[in-house]
């Protein structure tokens, strides 16, 4: 069966908690149940990561690249910052797509950078927990 790959980096184990003016009420595991059920009817199985360790997400991709058919990253803060986060991904040739739940465009300049949009396929901003669902119905579109 093919997987799907879906990461989380820094600071989202605590969505739901977190700022939830800015990240909303639902928690990683609502996120991770919402689409196990679309990957599932996808008939594609799901590996849904969360941590706060930049080489475990590196590890990760890695792991994406030799055996995942598409990957969903939301990198967190490392959107910003990690070149080594872009380098994993550039070494990739799975669909990539990049998810934030906030509009990081209406918000610090320094969130307006991203490396990680150098590879990604596709990018949502600004649409929620809803954006992983969206990222996943563009992914299963282009695997079908
Ligand atoms: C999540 C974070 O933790 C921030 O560091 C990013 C992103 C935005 C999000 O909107 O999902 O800047």
């Amino acid at each position: 069966m093919k997987t799907v790959y879906i990461l989380n980096g820094p600071n989202l184990n605590l969505l739901g908690k977190r700022q939830p003016d800015i990240y909303g009420h639902e928690t990683l595991q609502d996120v991770e149940v919402a689409c196990s059920k679309l990957v599932e009817a996808a008939g594609l199985s799901l590996r849904f990561l969360q941590s706060n360790a930049e080489h475990q997400l590196i590890d990760w991709i890695h792991e994406a690249r030799e055996g995942a058919c598409g990957l969903i990253i939301n990198p967190a803060a490392y959107t910003h910052t990690s070149i080594a986060i872009l380098d994993a991904l550039n070494a990739c040739d799975i669909p990539v797509f990049e998810v934030h739940i906030s509009n990081v465009h209406k918000r610090e300049e320094f969130r307006h950078q991203s490396y990680v949009s150098m590879r990604a396929d596709g990018v949502i901003a600004g649409c929620g927990t809803q954006g992983y669902e969206l990222a996943l119905s563009r992914l299963i579109r282009l695997l079908g």
